[in-house]
């Protein structure tokens, strides 16, 4: 049975209740989390609110320096348990090993980096009038919320709470109902190492009760949200009523954009990878290629033989790609799937779900579908499954016109030889990040990451999310 854990302390829901865990490998219910309510959250925020005591609390008075050390320690703390963790989120989130190992070692490296970075936010002297000496500090928000999805858990917290708490806020945290499990566990292990408590307070729960709740409590100085755009635009609404600051990560139709003169050997792979992995349920994945016309017929050829060999199995065996989250996902994609089907948009290829997987368990096996129309919504909407939508076009203001033809900007790939052409098309392509001759899906924890158009705003990762987790104060002194 899993707990909330506030102060410090597991603690069950206020209201007694509790909701199944299901392993997506089979739809099995292996575990319990609390169905938490307002109430909890409430508490959670009073911690949070104890720990930081503008800037008195155990928390709070720590000096930057002292805060970077116990991120450090908590990075060593969770290296030492990264196989443990590694094998809850396999199983919560039907991870293959590779992916849980890979997500654990990015958390160690995301309070590594947070670590090193604490004591090096400092604000500037401004020039200002004759006798006056000015300059800013850069404060905490003070208790900040984090919102949750379940597609990348430790690699989420990560970002956004190690960021926050470089700052110097206290966290009150919602993971997603579906998987939480490696979040709890890490929020006992910095207890652990020393935090405080009330720094990082973890509440589980639906997103409709205990996440609305969350980002409605006055007491929330500021909301990091990753998720759907529905959500994303609710929780705005609900901030702007108290003039809350959000940050917004809501996904992506990401193009990788393939020129004639691309390395396809280089190319194949990773336009391939950054598809499949985590069965597509990336917010960056790359979900569309766009292919320059002279080299589309042989590049789908080649994609289409190797999407036939992906092999799709429970996480436990470790293949290319495991299930999805839970049915309403898969159903979701089996959605898109018809639809393309009713549009006469074609299959090239399918990879296979292996015999061993139980048909209880949630999954899709990788397909690839060619000629999809511009406006058709398999090239408009995020589908969150291991589908790669092919186009062509020809030179590079087709491409770019395809590339920015949707509400998104997250991430884009460009593949192309030339130099000059790699700088305008970086120029012109809309999203957040740009790749060159390689594919990253958000890349490494150094990377500011975040989105424009209704990809959202604000920037998680690099030492860029500690401005968005810090406000600005001005200090003019008269002296004469
Ligand atoms: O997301 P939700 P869902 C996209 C992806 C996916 C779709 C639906 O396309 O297919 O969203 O996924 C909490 N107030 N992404 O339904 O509902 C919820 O409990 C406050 C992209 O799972 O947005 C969970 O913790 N919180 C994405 C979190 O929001 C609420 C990652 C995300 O859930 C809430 C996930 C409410 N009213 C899905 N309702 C990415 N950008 O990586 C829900 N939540």
């Amino acid at each position: 049975m899993q707990l909330n854990f506030i102060a410090n302390e597991r603690v069950p829901s206020s209201s007694g209740r509790t909701l199944p865990v299901l392993d997506p490998s089979d739809g099995q219910v292996f575990d319990e989390l609390q169905r938490s309510n307002a109430d909890d959250i409430d508490a959670a925020v009073r911690a949070a609110q104890a720990a930081w005591a503008d800037g008195r609390g155990p928390w709070g008075r720590l000096s930057a320096a002292e805060r970077g050390r116990l991120l450090m320690a908590l990075s060593r703390k969770v290296a030492e348990h990264a196989d443990e963790l590694a094998l809850l989120e396999q199983r919560d989130c039907g991870k293959p090993v590779k992916q849980a190992k890979a997500d654990s070692a990015a958390l160690v490296r995301y309070f590594e980096f947070y670590a090193g970075a604490c004591d090096k936010l400092h604000g500037e002297t401004i020039p200002y009038q004759e006798g006056y000496s000015v300059f800013t500090w850069r404060e905490p928000h003070g208790v900040t919320g984090h919102i949750i999805p379940w597609n990348y858990p430790m690699q989420i917290f990560g970002r956004s709470v190690g960021g926050a708490l470089a700052a110097g806020n206290a966290c009150v945290v919602k993971p997603a109902e579906d998987a939480c499990l490696s979040l709890i566990r890490v929020a006992q292990l910095a207890a652990d190492v020393g935090f405080p408590a009330g720094a990082i307070n973890i509440v589980t729960g639906y997103g409709h009760e205990v996440g609305d709740a969350l980002a409605r409590h006055p007491g929330i100085d500021h909301i990091s949200f990753t998720g759907s755009p529905k959500v994303g635009t609710i929780i705005q609404q609900v901030a702007a009523e108290r003039h809350c600051p959000v940050t917004l990560e809501l996904g992506g139709k990401s193009p990788q954009i393939i020129f004639a003169d691309a390395d396809l050997d280089a190319a194949v792979p990773v336009i391939i990878n950054a598809i499949v992995q985590n069965a597509g349920q990336t917010c960056s994945a790359g979900s569309r290629v766009l292919i320059e016309r002279g080299i589309y017929e042989p590049l789908l050829d080649r994609l289409g033989r190797a999407f036939s060999a992906l092999r799709v199995g429970p996480a436990s065996m470790d293949l290319d790609v495991g299930p999805l989250i839970r049915q309403s996902q898969q159903q979701r994609v089996w959605d898109f799937l018809s639809d393309a089907q009713v549009a006469g948009i074609p299959m090239v290829a399918q990879g296979s779900i292996v015999d061993q997987a139980p048909d209880t368990g949630f999954y899709q096996a990788p397909t690839l579908l060619r000629d999809v129309p511009v406006m058709h919504r398999l090239a408009q909407e995020e589908v969150f499954g291991p589908v790669l939508a092919a186009m062509s076009f020809e030179g590079e203001d087709e491409a770019v016109a395809l590339a920015n033809a949707t509400h998104f900007g997250l991430v884009a790939g460009i593949w192309t030889e030339n130099g000059a052409r790699q700088l305008r098309m970086a120029k012109r392509v809309k999203s957040g990040q740009v790749f060159i001759n390689n594919y990253g899906a958000g890349g490494g924890v150094e990377l500011p990451f975040g989105g424009v158009k209704s990809s959202g705003y604000g920037r998680e990762k690099g030492f860029e999310a500690l401005y968005g987790f810090t406000t600005l104060k001005t200090v003019a002194i008269k002296h004469g």
